[in-house]
């Protein structure tokens, strides 16, 4: 657990905390004592990939092309400490829908099966009403290494493995092409987007939000979107946007360092050739997310237009965010700043005061306990994060004291030495590496780069072995036990199947089976149910076509 304290909420404008309290929360959100209730508040939660707080607009990034993320900021509360707690793809999907930490999700490292047998975000909202949208990459299916487009890998059937999501559902396990990209409804059928493909996604998602706000229901619409992922090639991008990028000089942060770090796994170490491309690596990163940018301004705009911003809480926000060569890493999974904090704003008009911000320690798991909150619906009882609804209303209210991080390990492959454990709250980082003990305090108040690791010097012994003595506690709490890589593969995952967690659950393989025999027909799902021998890890991408990069 946590450890939770009270707190005065700070940022709210004088003139929204006064419009807080003429509304009456409690009454907007259905307790009111008229005989007829208020309808709970619809959903649209919108996730880009890969993107970092540190590159947008609102947090001060002047080569940042953002204007309407740096407007949803002025329209709601932003998190300033929001933090994904394992900072790689599968696993924040996991933790997002779960709200339990990797440790009792069981979701390790990439390409694994997610056991259906939580009670997820998506089962709640189904089950208390809400017709439901999953929209983009899923990433909790696929359960071998590569073939990521083989439709036994990319096309999620109906079923327990949607994970309560039973209504629209356009979506593919993994993908980072952009155009002509791959996308499935109810069938193994493949299907191909027309244009750039967070473009059509938004069109989806706005012609559900238009038909669907006809009927009585309230809806609930999660949006994953790709960009800014890589690969970072022109081909990727949408011309209107490289542009405006190509040929900028980027400024590269203090931390950049030339000599990869001897952490880090093969996707995360930088390969020969890195320094020289890097520029150009930004330049698409940001000319991808100038396109996020505008399908977030017309998300904005159609629920004004349809008259539902005051009846629909609006997030936006990202998986995780990009090293770009800070401390010699490129990519994600570490819990420096660059990869771990990522933008959580949300806008409720009529609820949520304009302008406001908050520091509180925002993890993965608190987000499915906080909106479900706000939404009045009940949290199920094994989720481990923390509620924060009060919060992002501005009314103040406990709060966990730090957010936790867990590295379980390399990025897709069963591959040990780079586990790590950490916890950040309002002023620090501290981490540990399991392959040599090595441990790392930074004051990120006063070393925002973390260039200084306070932990080097006997003069901060008892800062850190307060830390370390918090971060043990939580991880005993957890059950989580620090284990190697390849560990878990072998006492939790069967055929890349998750079978259990720290806490226990498991993934009944005999209903698995019975959804792909429903979905591919009984020999097919015989050869998919087959152990497969596990791919050797790939090797470092090294300097060449940007597609070399696609698989992570
Ligand atoms: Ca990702």
């Amino acid at each position: 657990m946590r450890e939770l304290s009270r707190r005065t909420f700070l940022g709210a404008s004088a003139a929204g905390a006064a419009m807080l309290a003429s509304s009456g929360t409690s009454e907007l959100l259905g307790a009111s004592s008229d005989a007829k209730p208020a309808k709970r508040p619809n959903l649209v939660y919108v996730f880009a990939d890969q993107l970092r707080t540190c590159s947008c607009g609102y947090a001060g990034d002047e080569m940042a092309h953002t204007p309407n993320i740096d407007k949803l900021a002025k329209r709601g509360v932003n998190f300033e400490n929001a933090i994904s707690s394992t900072p790689v793809c599968a696993p924040y999907r996991a933790c997002l829908m779960t709200g339990k930490y990797q440790s009792s999700n069981g979701m390790v490292i990439n390409e694994l099966r997610l056991s259906p047998d939580h009670e997820c975000f998506g089962h709640v909202l189904t089950k208390g009403g809400y017709d439901t949208a999953y929209i983009g990459k899923w990433h909790m299916w696929a359960n071998e290494w590569g073939n990521h487009n083989l439709p036994r890998n990319a096309f999620i059937p109906p079923g327990p493995y949607r994970l309560g999501f039973d209504g629209e559902w356009q979506a593919y396990n993994f993908s980072h092409w952009y155009y002509n990209s791959p996308y499935y409804n109810d069938t193994p059928h493949v299907e191909h987007y027309k244009q750039y493909e967070p473009n059509a996604q938004t069109d989806l998602a706005i012609d559900y939000i238009r038909k669907t706000s006809k009927g009585d229901k309230p809806f609930a619409v999660f949006m994953s979107w790709g960009p800014p992922h890589p690969p970072w090639g022109w081909d990727n991008v949408p011309p209107e946007f490289a542009e405006m990028f190509k040929g900028k000089q980027f400024p590269l942060r203090e931390n950049y360092q030339n000599e990869p770090t001897t952490y880090g796994d093969m996707w995360q170490t930088p390969p020969p050739g890195y320094n020289e491309r890097v520029q150009q690596f930004m330049q698409a990163y940001y000319a991808q997310t100038a396109d996020i940018d505008w399908n977030v301004g017309r998300l904005m705009d159609e629920l004004d237009k349809l008259g539902l911003a005051e009846d629909t809480i609006f997030v936006f926000t990202s998986d995780h965010g990009e090293m770009f060569g800070s401390h010699g890493y490129r990519e994600k999974l570490i819990f420096y700043e660059e990869a771990a904090r990522i933008p959580f704003l949300m806008q409720w008009k009529g609820h949520i005061a304009e302008g406001s911000k908050t520091d509180a320690c925002l993890d993965t798991p608190d987000i499915m306990a906080t909106l479900l909150s706000l939404m009045n619906l009940p949290v199920p009882k094994a989720c481990e994060g923390e509620d924060l609804s009060n919060v992002a209303l501005g009314k103040g209210g406990a709060e966990p004291d730090a957010a936790y991080l867990q590295g379980m390990g390399n990025t897709a492959a069963w591959v040990d030495g780079t586990e790590w454990r950490a916890m950040r709250d309002k002023q620090h980082t501290f981490a540990i590496y399991r392959r040599d003990g090595k441990e790392l305090l930074f004051d990120n108040l006063a070393d925002p780069y973390q260039k200084k690791n306070l932990a080097e010097d006997k003069a901060n012994d008892a800062k850190v072995a307060h830390y370390r003595e918090r971060l043990k506690k939580w991880m005993k709490d957890q059950n989580d036990t620090f284990e190697a890589c390849t560990w878990y593969g072998e006492h939790w995952i069967k055929d890349r199947n998750i079978m259990r967690g720290a806490k226990g659950g498991t993934h009944d393989l005999e209903k698995l089976r019975e959804v792909l025999v429903a979905s591919f027909g009984k020999e097919r799902a015989d050869d998919i149910m087959k152990p497969r021998t596990e791919p050797p890890p790939p090797k470092p991408a090294t300097q060449g076509s940007p597609k070399q990069d696609v698989n992570f």
